[in-house]
Formats: structure tokens, sequence, C-alpha cells
């Protein structure tokens, strides 16, 4: 616990570090040491295998209903599914800590945002949006980023994602956007996929969202992990001080470990191969104390400013461009403690934008506004109207009103009286002074019509701004991406519609796309791009200031008589670095190095056989030499296809002694140069070193700085998470 905590609800409960924690703990049960097997009533149970039946010796009679155990158990398991949630229904989540760096008290006089000796408990939790609740982690899509800070003064809930703007303006256009993502109606196809007729067809009739899906379509959509993405608030927000003072605000998390994303292919692959990736991602950096930060940040602008801008600020479709105005960054936010069980707390978790705090309210954004509805009225249906009570939902502060009953209620409150005012003088409602939630008093007039200010009626400035402000690669992503995705529409209009619109964002990407999907390649702008860049779109920009290999995964692929010195070296820099070393092998008993007996009864075990896995559920690979070791991977089809596939997929690739003309010959390119001798080459992140043994001690002491270099040349590959210029020079594709 930092120091100079000041919490009163931390006081309250003992001076427990974490209050969200120490109130869950009250409802958190892990009976099964302690207790025999009970039905839900409480009665204990012999059998909880068989059913209650007639039998004889030799006939097998019928059961009877009159088991109590039986029924209640095979009841509850009838029950166990509650639905689904409409949009975003695969996460994944985790407890963590906000801390605040610098007071914005000049801006808002919210405690979490002023207190910078708090610690706020929190709940994060991470989602896709259209697939259901067992589809792929690494399917394309924007990815979910909700929060809910248990805060002294309540509950207040960030709902955003890893993308800063949306598909629409209105809130009234939801379900539209949603069901032309959706698996169309007719079969129920295609999951968890924007590949299909129905969505782009909408995106086309739909001008406002072509922002949105160059977004989608970037890589910002196929993240290399929930712990690698930016996440917004996206809409607009206000913060009011102590002088009554307003400002707009958006909120923005950038994560220390930087911005990375798969490559399509590895993110298609890895659907089928480890549908969990991002789950099990999350949890194992957890569970390894790698506890994933973000810089957390504000971007305002006073009240008196609101129409300086060519957009509008309440329109959820742009973005708030850094050069005018600037993220401030004022804090961070930590996860580090996995959820003790997924259903009572990941998915009945129930975040509601409307959920501020004290010195935190709601724009006039129309998508915000209805929002604020949605998120309530959800939780009806999948949770029933006590849903605050829920342990995972509720505050940490006092809850104290006259809402009563409903489906499940289980709060008992005492006393006579469930109204106010009463005759019996309870406590009456807080003034501010005492921080009760003060209502911006805005002065609103205007005429009632179904209808959107000028300026939200223009809709590709940004997507132009967007595409102009990637990087070659980035761009080049686009491209393919649209492809892939046009290439799934049957519908001849419909794909043909997308490379005309793309030529109101950029005449060049129109003709990319649409000579690979086949549609008449266009030989004129719609709208003229007009060249403007800007800082922070590109996810290239978010490298960590210095480079880190911490979390990545590397498998090392041995084989009985590999390399035991570069081996054992390459593991314990790679695990001192917070790396996470796998070994890999054609089996899982153990495999010997050069010169051990198999008779030792030593060996490495390996984590996983080479069939077992695959490239890509790895960040990079590293191959010690040994002649022998070499020798069989040499005769190993998958072991080959692991090289070239990693190869493909950008990856830093490491290998020593013998193991360089294996990969040599595994990958061998024009442009990509191998050591032939003691030296270490670096060449697109391919990192090699022919070892040689050392004759004399000199030698040895050479040998010795160029293994250090081969790990400093080797672990800054890794952590450049991929090596572009493999791409850019036509080289990935070749393997
Ligand atoms: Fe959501 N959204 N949304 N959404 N949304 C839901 O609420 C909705 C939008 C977002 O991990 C639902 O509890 C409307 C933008 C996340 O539990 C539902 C509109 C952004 C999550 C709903 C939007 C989001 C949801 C379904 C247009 C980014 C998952 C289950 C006005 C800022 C939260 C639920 C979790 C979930 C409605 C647009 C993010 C139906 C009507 C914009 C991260 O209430």
């Amino acid at each position: 616990m930092a120091s100079g905590i000041t919490s009163g609800i931390q006081k309250a409960l003992g001076g427990e570090p974490d209050v969200k924690a120490a109130q869950l703990a009250k409802d958190t049960k892990d009976y099964s040491k302690d207790y025999k097997l009970t039905s839900d009533y409480g009665v204990k149970q012999e059998n909880t295998d068989a059913w209650l039946r007639v039998v004889s010796e030799d006939k097998q009679g019928p059961m009877l209903l009159e088991d109590p155990f039986g029924r209640e158990k095979i009841h509850r398991f009838d029950h166990e599914r509650i639905p689904e949630r409409v949009v975003h229904a695969r996460g994944a989540a985790a407890f963590g800590t906000f801390r605040l760096h610098e007071s914005a008290s000049d801006v808002t006089n919210a405690g979490i945002l002023t207190d910078t000796n708090r610690e706020t408990p929190l709940f994060l939790r991470f989602s896709t949006v259209l697939g259901s609740r067992g589809s792929a982690d690494t399917v394309r899509d924007v990815r979910g980023f909700a929060i809910k800070f248990y805060t002294d003064e309540g509950n207040w809930d960030i709902v955003g994602n890893d993308i800063p703007v949306f598909f629409i303006q209105d809130a009234m256009k939801f379900p539209d956007v949603i069901h032309a993502g959706k698996p169309e109606p007719h079969m129920e196809v295609p999951q968890a996929q924007t590949a299909h007729n129905n969505f782009w067809d909408f995106q086309y009739l739909h001008t406002e969202a072509t922002h949105m899906f160059m977004w989608a379509m970037s890589d910002r959509g196929i993240p290399r992990s929930y712990r690698m993405m930016q996440g917004f608030g996206v809409n607009t927000f206000t913060l009011t001080n102590d002088k009554g003072e307003r400002h707009f605000v958006k909120f923005i998390f950038t994560p220390e470990l930087g911005v990375h994303s798969f490559v399509w292919d590895e993110a298609l692959k890895l659907a089928g191969q480890d549908p969990d990736f991002h789950r099990k991602d999350l949890w194992e950096a957890i569970d390894n104390k790698a506890f994933p930060k973000w810089k957390f940040g504000i971007q305002t602008i006073p009240e008196s400013k609101e129409n300086d801008f060519e957009f509008d600020i309440l329109d959820a479709t742009k973005v708030w461009p850094e050069e005018l105005v600037p993220i401030r960054y004022i804090g961070e936010l930590e996860l580090n403690r996995n959820p003790d069980e997924y259903f009572p707390q990941t998915e009945q978790v129930a975040f509601c934008t409307s959920h501020v705090v004290p010195g935190i309210g709601f724009s006039d954004d129309p998508l915000l506004q209805g929002r604020n509805f949605s998120y309530f009225d959800t939780q009806l249906s999948r949770l029933g109207v006590n849903w605050q009570e829920l342990p995972i939902n509720r505050p940490v502060c006092p809850v104290m009103n006259n809402n009563r009953d409903g489906q499940l209620r289980h709060t008992i409150t005492r006393g006579t009286v469930n109204y106010w005012p009463n005759r019996f003088g309870a406590v009456p409602p807080a003034k501010p002074s005492e921080g009760a939630y003060v209502d911006y008093p805005e002065k609103v007039a205007g005429i009632k019509k179904r209808m959107q200010s000028k300026k939200f009626g223009e809709h590709f400035n940004q997507a132009q701004l967007f595409y102009n402000s990637l990087s070659k690669v980035e761009q080049s992503h686009i491209a393919a991406a649209l492809a892939f995705e046009l290439d799934h529409c049957e519908d001849q209009l419909v794909y043909e519609r997308i490379c005309e619109r793309l030529t109101d964002i950029d005449l060049s990407l129109a003709q990319q796309v649409a000579e690979l999907v086949g549609a008449p390649v266009p030989q004129k702008a719609g709208k003229q791009n007009h060249g403007k860049k800007a800082k922070g779109l590109s996810q290239l920009e978010y490298m960590p200031k210095e480079p880190t290999i911490a979390t990545r995964r590397v498998a090392i692929i041995i084989a009985d008589g590999y390399d035991p010195v570069a081996y054992n070296g390459m593991k314990a820099a790679l695990a001192s670095a917070q790396a996470l070393p796998f070994t890999i092998a054609p089996r899982r008993t153990p495999i010997f190095a050069a010169g051990e007996s198999k008779d030792s009864g030593k060996g490495v075990k390996p984590d996983h056989h080479l069939e077992g896995m695959r490239s890509t559920m790895f960040d990079s690979i590293f191959v010690p030499g040994g002649a022998d070791s070499i020798a069989t991977l040499r005769k190993n089809g998958r072991a080959l296809h692991w090289v070239r596939e990693a190869f493909g997929h950008l990856k830093a690739i490491g290998a020593t002694g013998e193991a360089v003309s294996f990969i040599k010959d595994a990958c061998e390119l024009p442009g990509v140069k191998f050591s032939e001798s003691g030296d270490v080459v670096d060449s697109y992140g391919v990192v090699t070193a022919s070892s040689v043994k050392p004759e004399s001690f000199k030698e040895a002491v050479q040998m010795a700085k160029g293994a250090k270099e081969f790990v400093d040349a080797y672990t800054f590959a890794i952590s450049q998470h991929k090596n572009w210029d493999r791409e850019l020079d036509g080289l990935s594709s070749m393997v």
C-alpha cells in the first residue's frame, strides 16, 4: 500500500490496502477442503454420482422422481446459462489499481482525479464486439476496454474501446450497425467476422462509418495482446471544478509495453490453433507478476472553445488531434490480480456509461446519451433488477436509499420506513459540500427535431487523416485487410461500391483494393486527399522508450544432442529480462544435450512437442546448435515449418552454431545474410552466430564477448516486435 492513503473507505474497512478485494473476500468461498458435499439446502450427501433408482440383482430399474438430490443437481445445471451480452459477449478481465500522479484540480473536483494519495481499486474487462461467448480471441474486431473504478464516492465506469472513434454518431443507429456486423439472419454466419455482405453494404450506405472502418481494418483490429492496446473512452464527457467551470474531456490509456498487433495470417491461424490466446496471455502475465500498466491521460477543451474546431467535438466519429488538443498524462492504471471465478466476476460485471462520480459528467454527445440508457437497460435482461447488489458490481462506499425489493434482492434493510421525507428524521440527502453529485446548470435551447448539428455531416476528412498518418507498412495492411474482407462478399454490388467509397479516402488505396478484389479500378478520386497528417495515430509511435522483451514468449527448439551452453545461456538471458522461454522438441520426454548420456536420468523436459504448439503462439524462436540436434530437426517437416512460419510472420529468429545453416536452408532468401564464422550477424531480424570451439583462453574470452553481443542483438530484435523491413522488401511472403 502506498504511504499516505487517506481514503475514508479504507479506514472503515479496517485499513485494508485494496478495499474491493477486502469486500469481495467476504463473498468468496473455498469450501472444498473443509466440508463434505451437501445439497444446495445444506444436507450432506453420500453419493452424487447415481440417481436413486429401483434395482434388482440382474435388472436396472427405473429412476425415482422422488430423489431430491438428483433433481436438484440436474435442475441447477439446466439453468446455468444467462443471456450473453448482446455485443462484447466474449471477454476476459482482471483486477487492478489506479494511481494519480498529477492532480487535475484545475478542471475537476472528482476525488479520483485530484487526490494523488489514493489508490483506487478497479476491474477491467476486455472483449471482442461481434463474436459469441465461445468465439475466438484473435478475430479482426474492435476490442472493448471497460473499467469499473471503485472510488470512495461511488463507482465510475469508463466503457471504452481500443479504437478512439465509433461507427455511428447517433445511438439510434446502434441496432443497425450491430445487426449488419453480426452473423447474417438467414443462416447465422459468419461468426465474429465483418467479412460479409451485410456489414460492407451498411458501411457503404452509412458514410459516417468510414473513419471507423479504416481503424477496424488497420492493425488495431488484430492486437497482439490486450496488454498492448490503447484504451479510449471514445465519447466526450465533461469535468467540472470547484469554481463551477466545465471542460469537455476525452479519456485515454496508453500501454507501457507499446501498441502491437499480429499480422493477419498469424491472427487467422491462432483463431483455430488457440482461440483463447488473449485470455491466457492476460492471465499468464498477471500470474507471472508482469503486471500490465497503462498511462492515463486526458484531453480537455474549455466550454468556451466548444465551437473552435472544424469538426464537432461531440461527434464520436472524430478524434481530437493531439496537435490541437494535447494529451495530459496524469495517472497510471495497473492490472495485478486475476479473478477468482469467471462467471460471478467477469461475466456478471455490468458497466454503465451513466455511472459517473461528482466532478465528472456527460456532454450532449448523441452517442453517449443513448449509451447512458442502453447499458442500464441491458443489465435487466442479463442479470435482473438487483444487478448492482452482485459482489463484483457493488460500490465500496455505503449505499443508502429507498430502492427496495425486486427479483433476487438480498440486502436486508432494517427499519420501518422506505421513503423520503419521513417523520422519523432520518439523515436527509447530502448537500454539494457533503459530496452530493451536482448537475451542471446548463442553459439549453433549441427546436425539438430528429437531426444533428451541421458539422456532423462531414465524414471523410479524418478517414484521410488517419490513413495519411500511418506508416507504409500499416497502410499496406489496410489494403490487404480490405481485400480480404471484400473477397468474402459475393455480392458484386457490395465490393464494387466499397472500392468506390475508398476513392473518398485515397485513390491509390482504392486502386490497390479494386485490382485485388476484381472491381473496376477507379481512375478518379471521389474526394481529393487533403494530405494532412496527425501524430499519435500510427501505432509505431508507441514503441517503449527502453526496448523491452518482458512477457514475450520465446520458443527454444532443440532435439537430442543440442548445444547446452547456448541453450542454458539463452534461457537464462531471456528469463532475466522477464521474457518467457519455452523449450520445444520433437517429443515431450527428456531431451539430452550433446555429450549427455541417455542413461544419466537427467535431460531437459520440454514444455511442448513440435506438433502440440505452433510458431504462432510465440513472439520469437531460438535454435541453439548441436550437430545431432540439427540433423534431427532438418528431417522434421514441422520443425522446418516452425522456422518458415516465424520468418513469414516477421518474428525475430536466433540461431547459433550448426543451427545457422539449418535456418539458412529453411528460409534462404536473397538479401538475408547469415553468420559464417564466429561473428554475430543481424539481418532482417534473423540473428545468427556460428560458434567455434575455443582453442585458447583468449579465444574463450572473445567468444564470451560474442555471446553477449549475440544476446543483445537477438533480444533487441525481439523487442522490436516485428521486422517490418522483411515485409517492405517483399521477403515475408516468399516463405
Ligand atoms: Fe457498447 N454496449 N454500445 N459501446 N459496449 C454494451 O452493454 C451500446 C459503444 C462497449 O465488458 C452493452 O453491458 C450502444 C461505444 C464495451 O461488459 C450494450 C451504443 C463503445 C462493452 C451496449 C454503444 C462501446 C459494451 C452490451 C451506441 C466504446 C462491453 C452488454 C450508442 C466507447 C462492456 C452491456 C463489458 C457493451 C450498447 C456503442 C463499448 C447493449 C447503444 C461507442 C466495452 O448496452
